[in-house]
Parts: C-alpha cells; structure tokens; sequence
C-alpha cells in the first residue's frame, strides 16, 4: 500500500455560513474562518474541507452555484478567500473545496444562456428533453427534494432535468464542452493553490441514454438512481478528469458516492484506478430509514458493525476509506448514535470518536462534533431552513400521506438543519457565532456546550480529540494496519483489532448505558493503553466506556 499525506491526515469540515460571522450580519464568513485558524490549529487537524464559498443564490446553501470563480456576497471576496487560504497554509493547515459539478444554479450564466433558445450555443449545456404527447414530463423521475425532476420551461416549451431542486439543473456530462470548462475552472483554483477537492454527488453525472422510467417509489415518482447513479460513462470522464487536472498537483480527491458498492469504490478510488483518492460511502448513515430517509429510530450495533466492517476489510490494501459519522446533511453524531443525554453526552461523544478514529481511512470531523455538539430542539416548522426539510414537510404531511404526530420526530431527528445551527464558541449571546441575528437559530444549549469551556479543560471532548489525532501521528498502525472485528453479533460491544508486522491495536467501545462484560483477549494482557474515556480501569465496561490497548506480538 502505498503512503501518502491524505492517508495521513484528519480533515475538518467548515460548514461556512454556520461556522463563524465576522461583521455582525448573521451568516458565517471567510474572515470568520480566517479568525478561527488557531482554534482548528490546536485540534489538530490537518485539512480543513470547506462546503460551498462560490457565489450562489442559496436555494441549498450554496450548493447551487451562480459562477465557480467568485465568492459568495454573504462571505465576502476573492481577498478574503486568498487571504484565508494564505492564513491557513502558513500555519500548515491544506484547503479543500467542495466541488458541485453535478449541476449548477438556474441562475448560471451557462444556464440563462441555455433556456434562453434551442439554437443558443449553451444549450446542450443542460438536460433539455420534450415533454410526452400529453404534455407530462419526459420520464416518471423524481427530484432528491422533492416533486418532479423536470421542470418546465415556457421560453422553449421543454422540460429540463434537475435531480435536485428545480433551481440546480444537471449539466450534460456527454456535452465535451461542460467536461472541459468545468476542468478549466478546476485547474484555476489548483493554480491558486488549493489543496484538493470533495466532489458533490459525483456518481451522477452520467446517465443513461434514452433516460429510462425508473422502479416506483413511497414518493410517487420513479427512483433515477438505475439509470444515473454510477451511470455508463463516469469512470471515463473521472479518468479525464484525472489527466487533464489532478493528476498535476500535489492534491487530494474525495467523492461523494451515495449508493456505491465495494465493487463501484474501487474503481473509483483503487490505489492504481487514476480517478479519485477516496469516495464517501453511506451504508452506515443510510442503514434506517422508515419513511425514505426520515425515522425516528436508531440503527441496530450489529448492523452498523457489519456495515462498516466490510468497508474496512473489502477495501484493504486496494482502495482508501473515508470515515465519517455526520457531515452537514446528516444529524449530530453524537444525538444519532452516542446519547445526548447531560449525563452521557461528553462520554459517549469519547467513545465515538475513537471508534472512528481508531479504523482504517481518512477520518473526517464535521464541525462542532469535537465538543459534542448535539440535535436541535425543533418545536415549530418555522424553525426549519433546509429545503429538504421543508419540502418533507410538504410531501409527507401536507399531502396527508402520514400525520404530523407520525412524521414530526422522524423529521427532527433525521433533519439536515440539525448539523447547520451555529458553531458554539463561548457562552455569550448566540454562542459568541455572531453579534448580529443568526440565519438560523442557535442550540440553546450553547451556554453549556461550546468551544472556550472545552479548550482548556483536559477531560473536554475537545481535548479527547486532540489526543486522538496526536495518537494517529505517533502510531502508524493506526493510518495502516489492517482491520478485523470481534464479537459480530455482540448488541452492545463495538470491538476490533488491528494489526501492523508485530504490533497489534485492541479498539473497545461500549455503545449503551449498561455495564456489560468484555473479556480482554489473553494476547493483550499486557497490553499498554493509549486512550481510554474513564479515569481508571475496572472490571466491566461502564456506560459508553471506550479504551484502546496496544501490544507487540
Ligand atoms: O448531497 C447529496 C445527496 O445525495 C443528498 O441527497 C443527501 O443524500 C441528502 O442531503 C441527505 O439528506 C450533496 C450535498 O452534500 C448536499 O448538501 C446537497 O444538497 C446535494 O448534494 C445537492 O448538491
Ligand atoms: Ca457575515
């Protein structure tokens, strides 16, 4: 296998409008990042991952792009991001952007161009299609948030396809033209310097021709996933992509692949398939569910142990894994699959993170995870601002397919809004985030949960994270040892090994409040412990106890 630096490294994710405001205005900022580099610096980490600082018109926060080589108003200017990337590569710290190429805003200028006639120069930018002999949209698909995913436009009298909302239209991969524009763009923020990109739901930018019906689905529509989701030609235009960009730079890549098999990831992300350095793979966040993706329950330990346990071995020495338990379109880690509860929130926040940390891959924190920052008490509908929320809402309690008593817990447990309420820096008004009114509210528990409690406090989350990623520096094992898991069945336990020539890691985390027993296999019985989340040893775990052993064979 291979060693290279994003083997290496822990990245942070900034969700910059919820990350820090540097002039009062409500919406986290460049400068705010900026301000708060010394802060990620003493976590730790190595990469900082930014969600989308293009301009946009924010239908999805920024994942609807107006022009990929300027900044978004709200978080200021093309000095203020050279300057932060300056800021940040001087003390060490790499910057990678978030790539959304999938499609882009309505309100691009390729897209304005495009719609605005059949015989315009642009338009087989887009996914233009006539619509049936009875006027309906050209196939049965539905959107990601919702409704149809054609819209029709009057200018032309054709539908075009958007697999997201109806402002971020797909653009036509097939068309050479979009494939080398977007390389262009891509080479111009490498010659910036930037350090790498995560590519927005990467897998979809190839469908299959002819655009067929997909299966039908709870939603009404038919699932488009079949016929454009690792579609016939993405592994030959990320190759392109490969040789005509990445492959000039000392950077690193990491795709969105929601839906990808071990089989797909190593194509993408095979140690020789010249694509991509890692993909993001969802088994483990997307194993519940009830109503699409909205529930109200949690997913079984055995379940999630097979799921990312197969990962960690069927990956092994052929493709790099990224770990991650939440990101910005997921719940709070801690809330989802640790206890947020006063009594157990810093400890089982502990124990999983070294779970995470303690596997084989590219660990990823997503901002406020290292303080333990939890769910947001939703109490009303108006708090809510992501468009997948709201129109979730619409869909499943508006149209009368569930009652608000059903649907209401699913939506604020699995609801992406969660992961976007403000970072929590200190105790005074909206958690030290803004001066002025926040764009969406903060968690009131700000006051007892935030960065200047943490910082300084040695039985922090904070700290515990902190020697989490030092432990990685010290320990290659940790980055390359390989990986086997104990007790499968166990409904409690979360237990693996990993192994380096003679040494040997023993990882142990007690997922519940109860006190079951582990017996400590007899090779680590001298064992040393590099981290453990209570003080002293005993005899049985103890609620959401976690310690790693190390021993040489
Ligand atoms: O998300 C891709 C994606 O598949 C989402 O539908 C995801 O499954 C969903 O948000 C989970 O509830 C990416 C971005 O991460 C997301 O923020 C964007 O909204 C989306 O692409 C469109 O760009
Ligand atoms: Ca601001």
């Amino acid at each position: 296998m291979n060693k290279t630096w994003w083997k290496e490294a822990v990245i942070y994710q900034i969700y910059p409008r919820s990350f820090m405001d540097s002039n009062g205005d409500g919406i986290g900022d460049l400068k705010g990042i900026t301000s708060k580099l010394d802060y990620l610096k003493t976590l730790g980490v190595d990469v900082l991952w930014l969600s989308p600082v293009y301009k946009s018109p924010n239908d999805d926060n920024g994942y609807d792009i107006s022009n990929y080589q300027d900044i978004m108003d709200e978080f200021g200017t093309l000095e203020d991001f050279d300057e932060m990337l300056r800021e940040a590569h001087a003390r060490g710290l790499k910057i990678v952007m978030d790539l959304v190429v999938n499609h882009t805003s309505d309100e691009h200028a390729w897209f304005m161009e495009s719609r605005s006639s059949k015989d315009n120069p642009y338009r087989d930018y887009y996914i233009w299609r006539e619509g049936k002999e009875d006027g309906s949209a050209p196939n049965n698909w539905g959107a990601c948030f919702g409704g149809s995913a054609w819209e029709y436009d009057n200018a032309t009298d054709m539908y075009y396809l958007h697999l997201f909302s109806k402002k971020q239209p797909d653009l036509n991969w097939d068309n050479e033209k979009v494939r080398n524009a977007v390389f262009d763009m891509m080479n111009w923020w490498c010659q910036k310097g930037i350090d790498g990109f995560r590519m927005d739901v990467i897998s979809m930018i190839s469908k299959v021709p002819g655009l067929p019906d997909g299966p039908a689905t709870d939603s009404g529509y038919g699932d488009f996933g079949p016929y454009s989701v690792h579609g016939p030609h993405v592994h030959e235009y990320l190759k392109e992509m490969n040789e005509k960009v990445l492959s000039k730079y000392d950077i690193m890549t990491v795709g969105e692949t929601a839906g990808v098999t071990i089989e797909q990831a190593v194509k993408y992300a095979g140690e020789d398939s010249h694509e991509l350095n890692m993909v993001f793979q969802f088994e483990h966040v997307e194993a519940d569910g009830k109503y699409g993706k909205w529930t109200d329950e949690k997913v079984p330990l055995p379940l999630l142990k097979e799921t990312l346990s197969k990962w960690q071995t069927s990956l092994y020495g052929k493709a790099w894994n990224s770990l991650f338990w939440d990101n910005h379109d997921q719940p709070r880690a801690v809330s989802r699959f640790g206890d947020d509860r006063p009594e157990y929130r810093a400890v089982s926040a502990k124990m999983l993170a070294t779970c995470l940390h303690m596997m084989q891959g590219t660990p990823y924190i997503y901002q406020g995870e290292e303080l333990g920052m939890t769910n947001y008490p939703f109490t009303s509908m108006d708090e809510f601002r992501d468009i997948e929320s709201i129109h979730a809402y619409r869909d499943w309690v508006e149209s009368g397919k569930l009652t608000k008593e059903v649907f209401w817990p699913c939506l604020c447990n699995k609801s992406r809004d969660n992961a976007r309420t403000p970072m929590q820096w200190d105790d005074s008004a909206n958690g030290g985030f803004t001066t002025g009114t926040p764009w969406i509210q903060v968690n009131p528990n700000y006051t007892k949960i935030n960065a200047a409690a943490e910082v300084n406090d040695p039985d922090s989350v904070f700290s515990y994270y902190r020697t989490l990623l030092s432990l990685r520096k010290q320990h290659e094992i940790i980055v390359y040892g390989s990986y086997e898991l104990l007790l499968p069945e166990d409904p409690s336990i979360f237990a693996y090994t990993r192994t380096l020539g003679n040494e040997k890691l023993l990882t142990v985390c007690n997922f519940t409040d109860q006190t079951p027993d582990f017996e400590i296999p007899e090779e680590f019985a001298d064992a040393a412990c590099l981290i453990s989340n209570y003080k002293e040893a005993a005899q049985k775990l103890r609620p959401y106890e976690a310690y790693v052993l190390k021993t040489t064979l």
